[in-house]
Order: structure tokens, then C-alpha cells, then sequence
């Protein structure tokens, strides 16, 4: 929709209002309610069975979570028929969100709805460390997990230190709106950019949340299709917690034009720019994992191997970003956009599209369609490079984000419109997975052996086979 609004200049498509509201939805609902769930679900499904445990450390909270989850999204979307939805950007920055400029109930689905699914958020990454550092099986040391294991571990401790500045950030603009406390509000001694500073806090680490899980998935698909052993194991585990670690020092990379200092923008963009550092190594690693590797190119391993270009470009673009004086030109812009849809998408859906494949036949016994995955595949990643590589140059044109239509003579018209063919043909894509699914129900090849890719886990994706470590004795632990 949003696309289809900007395809040509001077679009009516949709008012700027039901624009607003959309790409506020989208924003939030991709981060909070496709990507969050999405990652918990491989949690669940893969942490137990790799670590060797039954269930997690507390099923009851573990369920709580979920519906904690299920609920707050069902509150959110449920803007969308009774009030009108939130307006303000997925990011909510007062004033604007306060109630003088938006009275309607639309932030208010916001603020509560993602404070409920952020209650059930902290609990799934407490649950998954008590499990992980508690549940697993005899033998099975720190530095003998397989990676997706640590990068859980990695993407749980940020959890526990990134959710409780959001939570604090929502409740008190909550209470601006309904109590009318001052908190954000530019009068009344409040200070919006404090919510700013809060949000980011949670943000940016909130990003590494989303990807390092499919960071994890990669290593795992690398070393099942390379048929090879992990390249640098011991730095595979390093780099996972040391970008958890670089991702608190980043924050303020999201708004350099507030003004701060060139003291203060300069730390924060060495800090950003450092991160290329260790997801570096993760690039390499994969790379000589598949370097004399026995290739098979199925279908997580297509996404994998699509998510290294993808992702490469993502990152480089995020250096360029991070150059605070330049960030001035195109902070806000569609080079922004650009960018943070090639490593979201090119990141964490590639990743959890791989890992999906990877692992729906423990999930549900029977193959995916390779023929209507390989359809799929193709048109998603071509559809991706048709809409976001016009929108680099779109935004050092000057073309900003959030503006619903623009005039004819600023020469935006031709990139956009190829963009949002692109869009379609990205749709048509996912369309595709759809049909996959349907159609494998009915006519998915059976797997009765539990491991069709013939994965070898703790052969490949540990720093040496398990010598002792054959599973047919070992005894699974029911609770910690
Ligand atoms: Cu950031």
C-alpha cells in the first residue's frame, strides 16, 4: 500500500492520514509482531532439541509469553477497526505523540499493546538463559553449544538489558497521555529527546535481537550444506557476544542531527562503525566453511548464500550512515530506508525463512516443496534488489522518509516507480511460500528420519565431533 501510494507523484491513493497510519503499523507490527515471534518460535523449537533438554526451564511462564504476546498483537491491530490506529511512526517521538498533536485512542494501542508483548519478551529471554545455563544435557560444556544455542544466549542477555528502557519509555508517555504528567512534553520542564534517548536505548539493541538469532540459524545451515565443520568456532562465539555487548554503545547514531556535540557523535559513530567488525568475522567464517565445502543447494542453503551479498551491502551502507557529518545529509532520508530494509530483510527474514526450511521437518514431519520454494526464492530476491537499491539514490536526491506523496518536478518519479515494482514482485514472492506451504501439506514428501538433511549438528557445528557423545545413552533431563 505504501509502495503503491508513492508509485507515481501526487498519488491519491491514500490520504496522508491513512498513510501515517500505515506505515506506523507496518513498522511496528514487522519488528514487534513478525520478527519478535518469529525468532521465539525457532527458540523454542531448536534450543531444547539441540541442548537435549525436554521442555524449558518454566513451561508456565513460557506459555504466559506466548499468549502475552498473542494477545497485545490481537489489542494492536484491532486499532485498525475501532479508533484508528497509531500515526505517529513506529517510533512514537513526542510532541508529536503526545496528546496535544495526536488525541486519538491510536498511540494509546500503541504504548499499551507494546508494553503487554514487552512483559512476555524480558520472560522469554530470562527463560531461555535459566535453560540454556541449566538444562543441558551431561557433557555438554559452554564452548561445546551449537551456534544457534549461543547466538540465543547472545540475543537473551540483550533482551534482559535492552526491553526495561522501552517499557519505562512507553509507561511514561502513557502517563503523559492519560495522566497528563510532563515527562516528554515540551512545556512543563519535560524533555521529548529524553524519550528519544530511551527508545534508542532499547532500539538499536533490539536490531542485534532480531538478527543474531539468524546469525545462529546461518551457522547452523552453513555446516550442514559446506558438509564441513564451522570455520573458527571459538570465534564464531566471541563475535556473537561482543556484538551484543558493542550494540549498547550505539544509540545515539540514530538521531547525530540532535545536536549533540562532535565529542559525543564521534564516539558514537566509532562505536558503530566497530560493529563491522566482529559480524565481519561471521561473514568470513561462513565463507571459508563453504570454501572446499560438498555444496548442496537447497533451499536454506539458497537463503543463506543470498543473505551474504545482501546483508554485505546492508552493513556497508550502515558505515556510511554512521559517519556522523555525513549522516546530516541523509539522516531520515530513503537511503536510510534503504539500508535498514537491506539488513532487517536481508538479515533477520532471510535468516528465519532459512531456518524454517531448515527445521520444518522436525516441526511437522514432512518437506517443503523444493520446485515452489525455488519460485519463491527467485522472485523475493529479485523483487528485493528492484525496490531497495532505487531508494539509495532516491534519498541522497533528498526524497525523505514518512512523506506521503511528493511533486512531480523534483525527478523522483522514475526510481519510484520501479521501486514499487519491485514491491510487487516481492509480494508475489512471498505469495509463493504461501502456495509452497499449502500445497506441501497435501503433497509434502514424508520424513520419518527426523534429520533429512542428514545435519550431523554435533559433527559440524561444533569446534570437534563429540567423541564420548552418542545420544542413545545419554539421559535427558525432565527440570533444572
Ligand atoms: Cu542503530
Amino acid at each position: 500500500m505504501l509502495r503503491t501510494q508513492l508509485a507515481v507523484p501526487g498519488n491519491h491513493f491514500l490520504t496522508a492520514e491513512h498513510y501515517d497510519q500505515i506505515f506506523t503499523t507496518h513498522g511496528t507490527i514487522m519488528i514487534l509482531f513478525m520478527a519478535m515471534p518469529f525468532i521465539f518460535a525457532m527458540f523454542n523449537i531448536v534450543v531444547p532439541l539441540q541442548i537435549g533438554a525436554r521442555d524449558v526451564a518454566f513451561p508456565y511462564l513460557n506459555a504466559i509469553s506466548f499468549w502475552l504476546f498473542f494477545f497485545a498483537a490481537l489489542l494492536f491491530n484491532i486499532s485498525f477497526v475501532f479508533g484508528g490506529s497509531p500515526d505517529a511512526g513506529w517510533v512514537s517521538y513526542p510532541p508529536l505523540s503526545e496528546l496535544g498533536f495526536d488525541p486519538g485512542p491510536g498511540e494509546n494501542f500503541y504504548l499499551l499493546s507494546l508494553q503487554i508483548t514487552g512483559i512476555g519478551s524480558i520472560a522469554t529471554g530470562i527463560n531461555f538463559l535459566a535453560t540454556i545455563f541449566k538444562m543441558r544435557a551431561p557433557g555438554m560444556k559452554l564452548m561445546r553449544m551449537p551456534l544457534f544455542t549461543w547466538s540465543v544466549v547472545a540475543a537473551s542477555v540483550v533482551i534482559i538489558f535492552a526491553f526495561p528502557a522501552l517499557a519505562i519509555a512507553l509507561l511514561l508517555l502513557m502517563f503523559d497521555r492519560v495522566f497528563g504528567t510532563h515527562f516528554f512534553t515540551i512545556l512543563h520542564g519535560g524533555d521529548p529527546m529524553m524519550f528519544v534517548n530511551l527508545f534508542w536505548i532499547w532500539g538499536h539493541p533490539e536490531v542485534y535481537i532480531v538478527v543474531l538469532p539468524a546469525f545462529g540459524i546461518y551457522s547452523e545451515v552453513v555446516a550442514t550444506f559446506a558438509r564441513k565443520r564451522i570455520f573458527g568456532y571459538t570465534s564464531m562465539v566471541a563475535s556473537l557476544m561482543l556484538i551484543s555487548v558493542i550494540s549498547y554503545f550505539v544509540w545515539a547514531h540514530h538521531f547525530f542531527t540532535m545536536g549533540s556535540g562532535a565529542g559525543v557523535n564521534s564516539f558514537f559513530a566509532i562505536a558503530s562503525m566497530m560493529v563491522a567488525i566482529p559480524t565481519g568475522v561471521k561473514v568470513f567464517n561462513w565463507l571459508f566453511t563453504m570454501w572446499h565445502g560438498r555444496i548442496r543447494l537447497t533451499l536454506p542453503m539458497l537463503w543463506t548464500i543470498a543473505f551474504v551479498p545482501c546483508f554485505t551491502i546492508g552493513g556497508a551502507t550502515g558505515v556510511m550512515l554512521a559517519a556522523a557529518p555525513a549522516d546530516y545529509q541523509y539522516h531520515n532520508s530513503y537511503f536510510l530506508i534503504a539500508h535498514f530494509h537491506q539488513v532487517l530483510i536481508g538479515g533477520t527474514v532471510f535468516g528465519l525463512i532459512a531456518g524454517m526450511y531448515y527445521w520444518w521437518p522436525k516441526m511437522f514431519g514432512f518437506m517443503l516443496d523444493e520446485r515452489l520454494g525455488r519460485i519463491a526464492f527467485w522472485l523475493f530476491n529479485i523483487g528485493f534488489y528492484v525496490c531497495f537499491m532505487p531508494q539509495y539514490p532516491l534519498g541522497l536526491m533528498g526524497m525523505q522518509r514518512r512523506m506521503y506523496t511528493y511533486p512531480a518536478g523534483m525527478g523522483w518519479g522514475t526510481l519510484n516507480f520501479i521501486s514499487t515494482i519491485g514491491a510487487y514482485i516481492m509480494a508475489l514472492g512471498f505469495l509463493f511460500i504461501v502456495i509452497q506451504v499449502v500445497y506441501s501439506i497435501k503433497y509434502g514428501e514424508r520424513d520419518l528420519t527426523g534429520d533429512p538433511w542428514d545435519g550431523r549438528t554435533l559433527e559440524w557445528s561444533l569446534p570437534s565431533p563429540a567423541p564420548h557423545y552418542n545420544l542413545s545413552n545419554t539421559r535427558i533431563r525432565t527440570s533444572p
